[in-house]
């Protein structure tokens, strides 16, 4: 969902900014190398950041090998599985967790700890805010987990479109 909110509700700004997305040979493989090969291409100039969902990321954990030749900071949305599996019918089934949205109840932190890259756990925007402010300047490969609650995530977005539809 990160690039799909992205796409949706951020907001214009002057800055240059290039996005990038990535879909994977199946979906949402292959991101981590994706954004770190990214970010060996880019300029010394350039700022890298990257967007993923924990699944993604988990999924392309790996990738976190090439975090030696570069500098990124990675932002891992974590809302405890595959969020957009909660817009489906199948979200009220008892086996939803189990089959849809398939949590890793992983400590990312060990992840960033195997490659000894530097790791942030943020839960407010206010607390996110200055992780990206601290970090995006800094060298090398950076992870941020920004922790939030995936009901409530469903609820807001449906708020924002409720929000946007009636203006
Ligand atoms: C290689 C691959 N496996 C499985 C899928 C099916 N799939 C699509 S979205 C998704 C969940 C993604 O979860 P996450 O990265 O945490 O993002 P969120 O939905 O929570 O925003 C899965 C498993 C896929 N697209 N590609
Ligand atoms: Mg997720």
């Amino acid at each position: 969902m990160p690039v799909r909110e992205l796409d949706s509700f951020s907001a214009s700004h002057q800055k240059p900014l290039q996005l990038i997305a990535n879909r994977g040979a199946s979906g949402i493989d292959g991101h981590v190398s994706s954004l770190l090969g990214l970010a060996s291409a880019a300029a010394d100039c350039t700022t890298v950041a990257g967007l993923i969902g924990d699944l993604a990321f988990y999924h392309d954990m790996n990738g976190l090998l090439a975090a030696r030749d570069c500098n990124a900071t990675l932002i891992v949305i974590n809302n405890d599985g595959g969020g957009i599996f909660r817009y489906l019918p199948q979200t009220g089934l008892e086996t939803f967790e189990r089959y849809w949205s398939t949590p890793t109840g992983l400590d990312f932190r060990h992840a960033a700890a195997l490659y000894r890259l530097p790791f942030r756990r943020v839960s407010s925007a206010d607390e996110f805010e200055q992780a990206l402010n601290d970090k995006l300047a800094q060298p090398g490969v950076k992870i941020i987990e920004a922790v939030i609650d995936p009901q409530q995530s469903v609820e807001r977005h449906r708020a924002y479109w409720e929000a946007v539809c009636k203006n």
